[in-house]
């Protein structure tokens, strides 16, 4: 999988690709990460990206030119599955995406800044638009972080038996039920008896039980199917 961000913040984006499981993905070669500056792309005089907006109003829109450029440029190299915009109106990012996602061979992850980019940005190039939460950031990139993490850690081969994805919470739409390690009994605070158990069949009914039980009291709306977000 290849996935090229456009930003106008490279450096937001120096860090989170550079540690753990998406160094890894990147070193065997099963994903590759690719950070454009905007600003670089910028016929303008003094490189700029972004203009006021038409009716007036607070905030700077990030204008088209230096951003068709460099799309068009990563289009004629290669063919892209999606060119997804980040931005606070779009589609919530659940489970169900990033798996979808995760399937794709080529995406290009659009950050926004400001007042975001011009509508016609969004009408012409872009072909999803997803927000990761209720609330505002500053700007895409950490959201384009997220996003990244989230699907790149489901591609096969990105991760071994210990970080299997197959027991996350969410996979199978469920919270994921408490784990514990050594010391069996720290300063008194003591783990369940059946973890010690031995019995495989009552561990993993344990397991299962306890996550229904943290599901219906945290997140009642995952176990209603009607109300599946996606
Ligand atoms: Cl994708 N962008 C910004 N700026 N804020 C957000 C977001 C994205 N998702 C949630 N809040």
């Amino acid at each position: 999988m290849r996935i090229d961000i456009l930003t106008l913040l490279p450096r937001l984006l120096d860090g989170p690709f550079a540690d753990s499981i998406l160094e890894r993905a990147q070193e065997r070669g099963i994903c590759e990460i690719h950070i454009h500056n905007i600003r670089d792309y910028s016929t303008a005089k003094q490189k700029q990206t972004d203009d006021y907006q038409f009716g007036g109003g607070a905030g700077m829109v990030m204008t088209i030119q230096p951003i068709d450029d460099l799309i068009t440029k990563l289009k004629s190299e290669r063919a892209y599955d999606e060119i997804i915009y980040l931005t606070p109106d779009g589609e919530r990012l659940n489970q169900r995406t990033c798996n979808t996602l995760s399937l794709k061979e080529n995406i290009i992850l659009l950050c926004g800044h400001y007042k975001g980019v011009d509508q016609r940005v969004r009408d012409h190039f872009i072909t999803r638009e997803i927000s990761i939460g209720d609330y505002v950031l500053s700007g895409g990139e950490l959201a384009a972080a997220v996003v990244v993490d989230a699907i790149v850690r489901l591609i096969p081969g990105v991760m071994n038996d210990e970080t299997s994805a197959l027991t996350d919470s969410f996979q199978d739409d469920l919270l994921a039920p408490p784990v514990y390690t050594r010391p069996a009994e720290y300063k008194g605070w003591g783990i369940p008896d059946v973890l010690l158990s031995g019995h495989f069949g009552k561990i993993e009914e344990w397991r299962m039980s306890e996550a229904i039980k943290k599901t219906r009291e945290r997140r009642p709306d995952l176990l209603d199917p009607s109300d599946r977000n996606g």
